[in-house]
């Protein structure tokens, strides 16, 4: 199988002023377009080049010798949903059914809006933080590099990259200010709820 950058749902300037069309340009362009080159590039003539990228990246995690294919296939799989967990003028208002299960496993919108923004940064170096159901259960939580729920047997809900490539241009270090940007003005709750609805059916 041989992967290739998916296209972005929106313009590269569209997400303006929060995440700036040079950042997007670099981070699909460039370091989403790198990933999947590696990836294809690694995975050629290893038993692996026939599987699905979900079964790539749930059966490299933990190998040494498939570390880099791990690495990459995490990070092709992240990315796919971090793109199309945004949208340009995105609504703040949450589809109720996501509204009532954040309500029932974190008490208050703003409770889990708060561990999502503290997951994000207290994760030392690069990684991801992460909204996923597990068992029947909503959990924030927060992965290194390109890890991520999938090996970790939880389905991913919402997904946001804090590697510095992904918001240093824009707010340099001020990873908080990035993160709140995120969640107030950028994640495209209706993609959110649907990826719950289609985990709990
Ligand atoms: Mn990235």
């Amino acid at each position: 199988m041989n992967f290739s950058l998916p296209s972005l749902p929106y313009s590269y300037d569209a997400l303006e002023p929060y995440m700036s069309s040079q950042t997007l340009q670099l981070h699909h362009g460039k370091h989403h377009q790198t990933y999947v080159t590696n990836l294809n590039n690694l995975i050629k003539d290893t038993s692996l080049q026939d599987k699905t990228l979900e079964q790539i990246v749930t059966q490299s995690f933990g190998h040494t010798e498939y570390q880099g294919i791990f690495n990459n296939s995490g990070q092709h799989w992240n990315h796919q949903l971090f793109w199309t967990s945004m949208q340009p003028n995105a609504k703040s208002t949450l589809p109720p059914n996501l509204e009532k299960r954040i309500l029932h496993d974190f008490g208050t919108i703003e409770t889990f809006k708060e561990a999502f923004l503290s997951a994000g940064l207290t994760q030392f170096g690069s990684g991801w933080c992460w909204l996923v159901l597990e068992q029947e259960t909503l959990k924030v939580t927060k992965t290194p590099n390109g890890e991520n729920p999938l090996v970790h047997g939880q389905k991913a809900l919402l997904g946001c990259d804090v590697w510095e490539h992904s918001y240093y241009l824009d707010y340099q270090n001020r990873r908080a200010d990035y993160l709140k940007a995120f969640l107030d003005y950028l994640v495209n709750w209706e993609a959110v709820a649907d990826r719950l609805q289609n985990s709990t059916n």
